[in-house]
């Protein structure tokens, strides 16, 4: 059992920003997840830097939308989960952050946790997911009022360890890179600790366009990427397009219902279950009882 605590895991995504040159998180939103993450750096040798709560992934493990209808409670189960099991940084998308008075306790609770970071987007109203590709399902906040959220979420946080980040999303909603470049000055003056910057372009061209004027602004402000649509990109070209960070947001998630699907589809088929395609019952025993 990891008896990690909270003091020594908070910060540690500070010191990983400060002392490499760029890091990379993977998402996990549970336990097993987390599992996978320790068994595949055991047998590469490389290993992710942090892992990503990712409120799409979180919601659909549950079978639900990826709209906020997942409440931080059990958000919060899942986290302590992971804790249980990683000893890595953990930054959770938070979404919108709803309501700012709520925000700035859940801020409060995930510090206590040892949470590292939470990420919230700057959309308003019901949240949709930014890979739909459909630039008029998503309403902008303002984003004076968006940097108020965070202004007011900084003074929430007890410690100099806790990072808030703002997450652009002004070219998922058909915004122009000026207006992207005014938000980040806005969010970054309200006390952001690091910006993500959204982008559903295969070839990442805007976020790339944004990375450039951005870094030249403020190069000490972490700057995150979520390369989803544009995965065909290796983590030192992004890093020298402008990324601190590298978020992998969803892929073990995908590869796991693709995973699920193709066992069940086997069954249904064959009328048996052939051991071949799954892990034998030993592994997933070995796994957890290490834990
Ligand atoms: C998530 O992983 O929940 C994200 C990234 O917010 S995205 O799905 O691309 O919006
Ligand atoms: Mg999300």
């Amino acid at each position: 059992m990891n008896r990690f605590l909270a003091e020594n895991r908070r910060g540690m995504l500070k010191k990983c920003l400060a002392e490499r040159p760029f890091i990379r998180a993977i998402e996990t939103v549970n336990g097993l997840e987390a599992l996978a993450v320790r068994d595949a750096e055991r047998h590469s040798g490389k290993t992710f830097d942090a892992l990503w709560f990712s409120g799409l992934c979180c919601a659909a493990f549950k079978g639900k939308p990826d709209n906020e209808f997942v409440d931080m409670s059990e958000k919060k189960h899942d986290i302590e989960d992971i804790f249980s099991i990683s000893e890595k940084p953990v930054i959770i998308d938070m979404d919108t952050g709803g309501i700012t008075s709520h925000f700035c306790r859940h801020v409060a609770d995930l510090e206590r946790m040892g949470v590292s970071a939470v990420v919230i987007e700057d959309k308003t109203g019901v949240k949709r997911n930014s890979l739909y590709g459909q630039e008029n399902i998503h309403a902008m906040e303002n984003a004076d009022v968006f940097a108020d959220k965070i202004r007011q979420a900084k003074q929430s946080t007890a410690s100099g360890d806790f990072m808030i980040f703002a997450r652009i999303e002004s070219f998922i909603a058909g915004e122009s890179l000026e207006t992207a470049l005014y938000r980040a000055d806005r969010y970054i003056s309200a006390g952001a600790d690091g910006i993500v910057i959204h982008s559903i372009r295969t070839d990442g061209s805007d976020a790339f366009a944004f990375a450039e004027i951005f870094k030249k602004t403020y190069p000490n402000i972490p700057l995150a990427f979520i390369p989803t649509a544009y995965g065909s990109f290796t983590d030192k070209e992004l890093h020298g397009k402008g990324a601190d960070i590298i978020i992998y947001a969803n892929h073990l998630m995908r590869s796991a219902y693709k995973a699920m699907t193709a066992a069940a589809l086997m069954i249904l088929e064959n009328g048996r279950a052939d051991e071949g395609i799954c892990e034998p019952v030993k592994t997933i025993l070995e796994a957890i009882d290490q834990n």
